[in-house]
Formats: structure tokens, sequence, C-alpha cells
């Protein structure tokens, strides 16, 4: 065995990656900052995740398994560090889940020395995805996923089924896999994720219910359930908390994103719309508040889009595409937003608790005809011709 020597070049664009530094960009517009550069890529990738390293069997140095996104990631913060459990898709279009840490949240992560090999317990899951970590009060970080199959009762190839798998780990090494989330209404989940707090004493899920795997047709929004026991997980009723509306952003389909957490008002969530569009489908992020006392209930509901795809971000192998599944509220209100690109890289955005408290309590809520919007525009620039006025501007 010998190893080639391009290795170290290939090797070196990738710790270079690692230690460059990210900056927040002139973006502005008051709720959260931008960054620079994506947190992670596909280029992240340590080289022997990707390249025979041996010279007598890879003498041209050709990639052997390469990575062709890194994308949609759970996000947690221990003991000091921030991590992601990121969705790396092969080039063979599966994809799997892998842990990258920093100490800042903005830049400086590195993968694992290998991806997670989950226990495999189903044999009929072809693909897994887009896993949300929850630091629950029980004590374990749960990892709720999807988890896809084909759909062997249909004739069309593409025809699949999306069910919520859960694993559940201590140390983000070991995983436990329990089986996947029954749901009696709604045959299909995707967008699962579990809430930090039991709720009554129950373990509580926000879910997705849909009729198919693409279309979530009778399925009104994003649903709410409880379970009695998380190592058999079954919810008997799902209500919808953040309802899907016509002319809105969430047209076609929304879906929770991040785990929620906690301000001093509300639970912060940070969900996905989509909408449909000559140009396909479009996902954007937007933002709700539930009660403290009951997560179930919408207490804050500001107007339309909370983060687009600007620019780059536009483009890639699903483009016009953001997706968050996860995000880091720290102690001192500092909050970190990871979201993904065009199923491509992942970013981060950052804000805090209390920008993002007064952001769904100010922000008007979405009239829904336009003759109200402009109305409620109209009624801004006028408050503001008094300020400007007052101040002597005007
Ligand atoms: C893809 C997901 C996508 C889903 C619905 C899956 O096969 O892997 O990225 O969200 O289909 O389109
Ligand atoms: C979905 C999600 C994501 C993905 C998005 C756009 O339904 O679950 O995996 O980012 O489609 O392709």
């Amino acid at each position: 065995m010998k190893l080639h020597p391009r290795y170290f070049v290939e090797q070196a664009k990738v710790d270079a990656l690692v230690a460059r530094k990210n900056q927040k960009t002139d973006f502005y517009n008051g709720i959260y900052d931008r960054y620079q550069y994506p947190i992670l890529t596909r280029e992240f990738a340590p080289v022997a995740w990707r390249y025979d390293l041996n010279a007598e069997t890879n003498p041209y140095f050709e990639e052997r398994l390469g990575i062709n996104a890194v994308m949609n990631s759970g996000a947690i913060y221990l003991d000091g560090k921030f991590y992601v459990v990121a969705r790396v898709e092969g080039n063979d279009r599966k994809s799997f889940f892998a842990v990258a840490e920093s100490s800042t949240g903005v830049d400086g992560f590195k993968f694992w020395d290998k991806p997670i090999l989950l226990p495999d317990t189903c044999p009929e899951e072809t693909n897994v995805y887009d896993m949300r970590l929850t630091k629950h009060e029980d004590g374990y970080i749960y990892g709720v996923f999807c988890s896809e199959s084909k759909d062997t009762t249909s004739n069309d190839l593409s025809a699949a089924v999306a069910a919520a798998g859960i694993v559940r780990t201590k140390d983000l090494k070991n995983w436990e896999r329990l089986p996947n989330l029954v749901t009696l209404q709604s045959p299909q989940q995707r967008n699962v994720v579990l809430h930090p707090e039991f709720v009554d004493g129950k373990y509580a899920f926000y879910t997705r219910p849909m009729d198919g795997f693409i279309e979530t047709g009778s399925g009104g929004g994003i649903g709410f359930g409880l379970c009695d026991d998380i190592t058999h997980a079954v919810i008997n009723e799902e209500k919808i908390i953040s309802r899907r509306v016509y002319h809105t952003i969430t047209e076609s389909k929304n879906g929770a994103g991040a785990v929620p957490f906690k301000g001093s008002k509300c639970w912060i969530h940070i969900a996905h719309g989509v909408r449909n569009t000559a140009a396909g489908l479009r996902y954007v992020l937007y933002a709700f508040g539930t009660d403290l006392n009951d997560p179930s209930k919408l207490v804050a509901a500001p107007s339309g889009v909370f983060l687009v795809p600007f620019g780059h971000e536009r483009v890639g192998d699903v483009s016009n595409v953001v997706f968050t599944n996860g995000a880091v509220a720290l102690d001192n209100g500092d909050v970190y937003i990871y979201y993904a690109s065009s199923d491509t890289r992942m970013h981060v955005a950052t804000t805090s608790v209390a920008k993002l408290e007064d952001y769904l309590f100010n922000t008007p809520q979405d009239p829904l005809r336009s003759v109200e919007c402009v109305r409620q525009r109209c009624e801004l620039i006028d408050r503001n011709t008094e300020v400007l006025k007052q101040a002597g501007v005007l």
C-alpha cells in the first residue's frame, strides 16, 4: 500500500475550507444577519470519504464514492460546541447522516471521521434524510428523520412512502433506533419534529399529515399530536396548528423546520412553506409563535416570508429552495439558524430571541387580499410621514 501524493493537495483544500473565517454580509433587514460563505458544502467532506487513497489501486486518484451535496441539517449545542447532523447525499442519490462540529457556530465546521451508520432495522427503507435533533427533558437526544421506502402497491416507479424514523443517543455516537412513528390519521409523514418538553406528561410531536408522498392533499398544514410511549410512538389525533392558506407562501405545503425553542413570550418556530410556480416548487422559510404553556396554540403569525433564497442560494440541485431543520438558541439569547439552499449546501443566519420575538409579535398579519395589503402599507407610510415630519426630515 502506498499513499497517493495527490491526497495532500485535495486534503489541503478541505482543511482550507474548514479554516476559512466566515463574516456577516451587509445584508440588512434588522431581523437576522446573513453570512458570506456557506458553513458546509460537499467540498468539506474528508478526502478519505471519497477517494481510494492507495496509489496502487487508484493510480489516477479518481473519486470512487463522490459526494453530491451537504444540506438539511439538524443542529444542537452541547458542552460549548455546535454540532450539526447533516444530510449528506452521495453521487448515488442516497442520503445519510454525518456529524460536523464547530466552536463558533458560523465557521470551522469539521466532519467527524466517519458518517453515522444507523441500526439497520427497516429492510424496506431506501433513503433517510432531514434529521431534527431534539435535546429532550427525558435526558436523551432524539433524531427524528424521514424514512423513505418504495411504494410496492403502485406501478409508478417513483411512488414512495415517507415515514418518521426515530433514533436516540446521549453522545451523537451511539444511536438506538426506535420503531417509526405511527400516525393513525395520516398514511404518510415527513418533516416530523419532537418537541423538547413533555406536554401533559406526554411526548409531543409536530407532524405533517399528507395523503401521498408529495401531495399533502387534504392535510391542512403543520399538525401537533401527543404520544405516551416514545419506544412505540403512536399518535391518535393530529391537530393543525399552522394552516396552509390559499395565495400565501404555504399554499402547496408547509412543514415544521427547526425544533422550536423558548423565548420569553412564546415557543419560536421556524418552518417552511411551499408554493407551486411555473418553475417548480419554491420553498421559503416562515416563522410563527405558540403559547409557552400550550405549544399547540398559535399566538403569533407574522405575514409572509422570513427567509428566502438569495443570489447564489437560488441555484442548485433543486433550485429556488431554502430549507431548515435545525437552529441553536443559546442561554444568552443568541440564535443560530441553520438552513440549506437549493438542496446543495448549508448556511447560517444569526439573530437573537429578542429580535425574533419582536419580529413575531410586531410584524403585521397577512390580511390575505391585495386591497387590504396595500391599505396596511399605506397606513405604515402615513405613520412614517408623521415621524419624518416631526424629525424635520420632511
Ligand atoms: C427527496 C427529498 C424530497 C422528497 C419530496 C425525496 O425523495 O429525497 O429531498 O423532499 O423526495 O420531494
Ligand atoms: C422536501 C424536503 C427536503 C428538500 C425539499 C426540496 O420535501 O423534505 O428534503 O429540501 O423537499 O427538495
